[in-house]
């Protein structure tokens, strides 16, 4: 099967779900043969139909049930139930044999991103190519020190999966437009992310956030942020375009 993927990555509430039902809209309005496919199976309301569906095998509420357990413990055993089931979902997918599939992901992004379920699921789902969208939400990311901690995290992601990733700055259409701006500034100009940390912290979380800071720009991450919305498609036709580069660009890793 010659199948693109794209993985939807991101802290809770980033908005992957969103993103997913968004985007394959827009791209199904491009004429691409899009599929979603759902790997949260702890979602209890998605914004989309998805094409395929692990809440299909894997039901939170029966592993509560058979093994007495609580709600977390019921999704972190069902992430790593989905690893197993991963052939189920290939099967389903082929009979829909779509050129690209948008996969959204559990929602507290450490059950996939951080064990070892979300790897093997990544490395054994069939793709002619495969990259990660690491998802910065634009409000939670406004403070200069959360934006640093998102920075941790996608470096992180991206030495878990080792896919190409684009980065995105979600939810914009939330915030005013020089805010965006200045999220955006600190992605390409890390001594701006810096300017501002010295301006708004104080004490010991000014000097974290510095060390932090510089550890990154030491790792040498370099960050290209395309700001979306899933409300108004700002910012797709930009994630297509760097999407299709990727994918018929050969372009193995993203740094
Ligand atoms: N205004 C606005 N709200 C958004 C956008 N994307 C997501 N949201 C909201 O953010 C919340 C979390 O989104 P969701 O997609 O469920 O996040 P997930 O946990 O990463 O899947 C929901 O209340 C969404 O309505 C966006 O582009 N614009
Ligand atoms: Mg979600």
């Amino acid at each position: 099967m010659e199948v693109n993927l794209v993985f939807v990555l991101g802290t809770a509430g980033s908005g992957k779900s969103h993103l997913t039902s968004a985007f394959s809209t827009w791209l199904s309005m491009q004429e691409e043969d899009v599929a979603t496919l759902n790997l949260d199976p702890g979602a209890i309301a998605l914004p989309y139909t998805p094409d395929v569906d692990v809440r299909d095998y894997i039901r939170v509420e029966d592993l509560m049930e058979r093994y007495t357990i609580g709600p977390n413990g019921a999704l972190v055993l069902a992430c790593d139930m989905i690893a197993e089931r991963i052939d189920e979902v290939k099967e389903d997918l082929e009979l829909i044999n779509p050129d690209l599939v948008i996969i959204d992901t559990p929602g507290q992004m450490e059950l996939f991103a951080f064990r070892r379920a979300g790897r093997e699921i990544a490395e054994r789902m069939p793709g002619e190519g495969k990259a990660v969208l690491y998802l910065f939400d634009s409000l939670f990311s406004r403070e200069p020190l959360n934006y640093v901690v998102n920075m941790f995290l996608s470096a992180a992601v991206y030495n878990r999966f080792l896919l190409p990733q684009v980065h995105l700055l979600t939810k914009v259409d939330l915030l005013e437009e020089r805010e965006v701006e200045r999220e955006l500034e600190w992605a390409s100009d890390p001594t701006r992310l810096e300017e501002d940390i010295e301006g708004q912290l104080v004490g010991m979380r000014r000097l974290m956030s510095r060390g932090m800071m510089q550890a990154i720009v030491d790792i040498g991450v370099e960050l290209s942020l395309i700001p979306v919305s899933s409300k108004t498609n700002r910012g797709f036709l930009d994630l297509y375009a760097e999407l299709t580069r990727i994918f018929t660009g050969g372009e193995k890793f993203a740094v």
